[in-house]
């Protein structure tokens, strides 16, 4: 997902290609710590650069018609200058509204209209927080139906020292195994080899906990019942031209998701999606 510069929400600029710096506080979660995105990453319009938080829609990876992942990620989208204000009694100050609604050629695609606002707020502590509100805007009384994810990278010391607390005994949908339904067996995740699975109805919370930098990511969901988990691992990251051939050990995709159930939207409704990330000692969490 690319952010146009400022424009009206009813003016989305889906060709041009005007990048922004992603914002600081961003920077902090995301592939590189330092940088927001891989070693690796290709900047070339319009597929997306790695990694950050790609957005995932109207489909998740290649169960459709569609290009992997949806061409919501391929877009430029619109910054709202006159967003809805906050709820009343929010501590958030800080955020930003972000607008996609379908070109032409979306529609020739993906033959919906939609308007897909994304809010960015970060929380006075530094927690990111994201909403995504999908609206049905089909005029001649159509439903559609879409699967999303929140497609985050998430930065680790090394992906051997990294324990998910959240996701045991669930069932997944394992990729990497013709898309066979497995149940989870023992205790918490740990990584030892390329992972690609589909937590299904996973928890609201789940806690990613890096032994290394002695921190934890707390990821919260709600309107998403699933939980993609991917790391890449060695033969597969000298694939991929956009990762660097050592990046899998840094990084991790833990991914809020709406996959095995597709949402349906009739006209005029709308549906709602919300992550939230905090990063906290590892000591301040429960279970360790
Ligand atoms: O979310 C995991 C996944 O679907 C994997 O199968 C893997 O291919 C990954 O997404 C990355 O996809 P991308 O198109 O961004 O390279």
């Amino acid at each position: 997902m690319a952010a146009a510069s400022s424009s009206s929400p009813s003016t989305p600029r889906p060709s041009s290609v005007e990048h922004t710096k992603v914002p600081t506080g961003l920077e902090k979660l995301l592939l590189r710590e330092e940088r927001g995105w891989s070693a690796e990453a290709i900047f070339k319009p319009p597929k997306a650069i790695c990694c950050g938080i790609p957005i995932c829609f109207p489909q998740f990876g290649t169960q459709g018609n569609l290009e992997k992942h949806g061409f919501a990620r391929n877009r430029s989208w619109a910054i709202d200058d006159n967003p809805p204000p906050l709820p009343v009694n929010t501590a958030i100050k800080t955020f930003a509204d972000l607008i996609l609604k379908p070109s032409e050629e979306d529609l020739k695609i993906w033959p919906h209209s939609f308007e897909f606002r994304l809010r960015i707020a970060l929380a006075p502590g530094g927690d990111l927080l994201l909403t995504s509100r999908i609206r049905n805007t089909n005029t001649d009384g159509r439903p559609f139906s879409f699967t999303f994810a929140y497609h985050t990278y998430l930065s680790v010391s090394d992906i051997s020292e990294i324990r998910i607390e959240g996701l045991e005994t669930l069932d997944y949908i394992d990729n990497l195994n013709e898309k066979e339904r497995f149940t989870e067996q023992g205790d918490a995740i740990v990584f030892e080899a390329e992972v690609d699975k589909i937590y299904l109805d996973a928890p609201s919370k789940i806690a990613i906990i890096d032994h290394g930098k002695k921190r934890t990511y707390v990821l919260r969901k709600d309107g998403l019942p699933d939980t993609v988990v991917w790391n890449p691992w060695d033969k597969k990251s000298k694939i991929m031209q956009d990762l660097g051939d050592e990046e899998y050990k840094h990084m991790l995709c833990v991914e809020p998701a709406a996959v095995e159930k597709p949402i349906t939207l009739k006209p005029g409704e709308e549906w709602k999606g919300r992550m939230e990330i905090s990063v906290v000692p590892s000591s301040y969490c429960s279970g360790q």
